[in-house]
């Protein structure tokens, strides 16, 4: 390997132990700033070290789930993916791609339970690890909480946009795949065609936590939550806000049923920090990030 794949952060995330490749058997969390393409109001690069700076000044303990980060298994911050910016979005987004393909190259994610909780930058980066979780596991669940269906086929000319992340994920899907999507209410009329033709968008909380709380326990599960699920009134700082949107106990709903299921890995995107100077949406991020990695904890 001759050229540096990951960049330390100004910061571990709390409780996390060093590492500076993926560990197995363990919850690895990892920071990708790319805010390449999207395509409204950017500021998604400097989300992972935000969220690892507010998480020192917050409860370790989370009322939600009764569970503690200091008493929970060691889990490991792997820092940041480089991401370079030459101008050109989508070599850069290549470029980037090819790096988690470098950090990954060679790992049995089904065999070593490695488990990714990555730190966006914005949407399209949740394809590298989707792809990869796709690969290892045949029946995986694909979990969707956004604002945006993102099944756009590209967008902007970008194959690989934050609008078309679900689209390029669906390329890998095998017959077993499973796909569903919640909070989402913005898209075009094409899009709302497809989820309807293929029911994957759930018609509320309720059947969407049904859906959780009725998969095989081992049944392997990878959530992918754009932070613009929330309403805008809650967490106004990403790139592209849509009234209308769910509040943060929808989202414990839903731990409260995952963390009795396989989650094998998540990632939290489009937090925008320089898009709420208030920092409160930093904060709101910090806490789901807090509940997701308290989630992944399984006991006996
Ligand atoms: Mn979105």
């Amino acid at each position: 390997m001759t050229e540096a794949l990951l960049q330390a952060p100004k910061r571990l995330y709390r409780t996390a132990l060093a590492a500076l490749s993926p560990q197995p058997h363990s919850l690895n969390m990892i920071g990708f700033g790319f805010d390449g393409t999207a395509c409204f109001r950017k500021g998604t690069a400097i989300a992972p070290d935000a969220i690892r700076l507010v998480a020192s000044d917050i409860e370790s303990y989370s009322p939600y789930l009764d569970l503690d980060l200091e008493e929970t298994a060691p889990f490991y911050d792997l820092g940041n993916l480089i991401v370079q910016q030459s101008g050109d979005p989508h070599q850069d987004y290549l470029a980037a791609h090819a790096r988690f393909t470098d950090l990954t190259a060679g790992l049995d994610f089904a065999g070593s339970g490695i488990k990714f909780l990555t730190l966006g930058g914005e949407h399209s980066i949740s394809y590298s690890f989707i792809a990869k979780y796709l690969q290892a596991f045949p029946d995986l669940v694909l979990l969707h909480l956004d604002a945006h269906a993102d099944l756009r086929d590209g967008y902007q000319g970008y194959h690989y946009s934050h609008a078309s992340v679900i689209r390029r994920c669906l390329d890998h899907f095998g017959p077993d795949h499973q796909l569903l999507q919640f909070g989402i209410r913005s898209g075009t009329k094409d899009e709302y065609a497809w989820m309807r033709a293929h029911q994957t968008l759930a018609p509320s909380l309720d059947a969407f936590v049904a859906f959780i709380e009725g998969l095989p326990r081992e049944r392997p599960i990878y959530l992918t939550l754009d932070l613009d699920y929330f309403d805008p009134a809650f967490l106004p700082g990403t790139g592209t806000p849509e009234p209308g949107g769910q509040d943060f106990f929808s989202f414990i709903r839903i731990l409260q049923a995952l963390r009795h299921k396989n989650m094998v890995a998540a990632d939290v995107v489009e937090l925008s920090p320089p898009c709420d100077l208030s920092g409160n949406s930093d904060v709101f991020a910090t806490k789901v990030v807090r509940e997701l990695i308290l989630a992944f904890h399984r006991e006996g």
